[in-house]
């Protein structure tokens, strides 16, 4: 009814993200009228800075199935919520394709893909990164893919969501492993069908970073200048 959509838009502009959320996940399942609500939020907030709350409303309204949300993206959002532009824009826009459609499979193949074409020749050839190439990686790259994995995973994925876990052990790796879902006891967890490709994974569990030949790469890829 009218009464409980009010209550829901109002939580919609909370300060709590987790009540943005909720509301979110209610309003998604309250038929076009919650549909509409979140396309109007979208709107208010086109020229704002993207948050973990509009980033989840466009990923709703992206899975929703429903023609009139399907033109209204088409309309307002033809190249994806998130603005992509200038070098490499082509490739950032794939990403966030996937993680709008909650493909984190395909978005974090895409994403290692980006970082070794940012870290010169020699990775791009190699398909993986040397822990000296990760320097070079220019930091608004890194960035963009944070906001990106960050805002289409309730803030749960991301570069900056693991820095954070691995400042909070005091950059023990083997504390860090068990919390992101990396491993188990003595067990790495197995790629690609042992890891949780939905948002029912630990925080930090994406994007992933093969530890087969050490962890000086995420080590570097979280001390980057990048989270400064
Ligand atoms: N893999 O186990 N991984 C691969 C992870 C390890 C291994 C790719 C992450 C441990 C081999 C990704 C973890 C290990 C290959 C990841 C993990 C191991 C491979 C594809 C938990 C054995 C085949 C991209 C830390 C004990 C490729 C890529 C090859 C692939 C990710 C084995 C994304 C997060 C130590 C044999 N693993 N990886 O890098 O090079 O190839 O032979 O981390």
């Amino acid at each position: 009814n009218d009464n409980a959509l009010n209550e829901l838009k109002n939580q919609l502009t909370s300060t709590s993200e987790k009540t943005q959320l909720q509301a979110i996940a209610q309003l998604s399942e309250a038929g076009e009228a919650g549909l509409e609500l979140l396309q109007g939020f979208l709107l208010e907030r086109r020229q704002a800075e993207p948050t973990v709350a509009s980033g989840k409303a466009y990923q709703v309204l992206y899975n929703a199935e429903v023609s009139n949300t399907r033109e209204f993206l088409q309309s307002h959002f033809p190249g994806g919520f998130v603005p992509l532009d200038g070098d490499g824009a082509i490739a950032f826009r794939d990403v966030q394709t996937h993680l709008a459609a909650l493909e984190f499979q395909e978005a974090d193949r895409l994403s290692m893909q980006i970082l070794c074409q940012l870290a010169g020749e020699a990775a791009q050839e190699r398909k993986w990164l040397y822990f000296t190439d990760v320097d070079r990686i220019p930091s608004d790259a890194l960035q963009t893919l944070d906001r990106l994995w960050r805002i289409y995973s309730e803030g749960k994925f991301g570069f900056s969501v693991q820095r954070e876990i691995w400042l909070g052990v005091g950059k023990n790796w083997d504390k860090m492993w068990p919390k992101i879902g990396w491993k188990e006891g003595n067990n790495w967890t197995r790629y690609p069908n042992g890891f949780t490709w939905d948002l029912s994974a630990p925080k930090g569990h994406l994007p992933l970073s093969n530890q087969l030949r050490g962890v000086r790469v995420i080590e570097r890829l979280l001390s980057h200048p990048a989270w400064e």
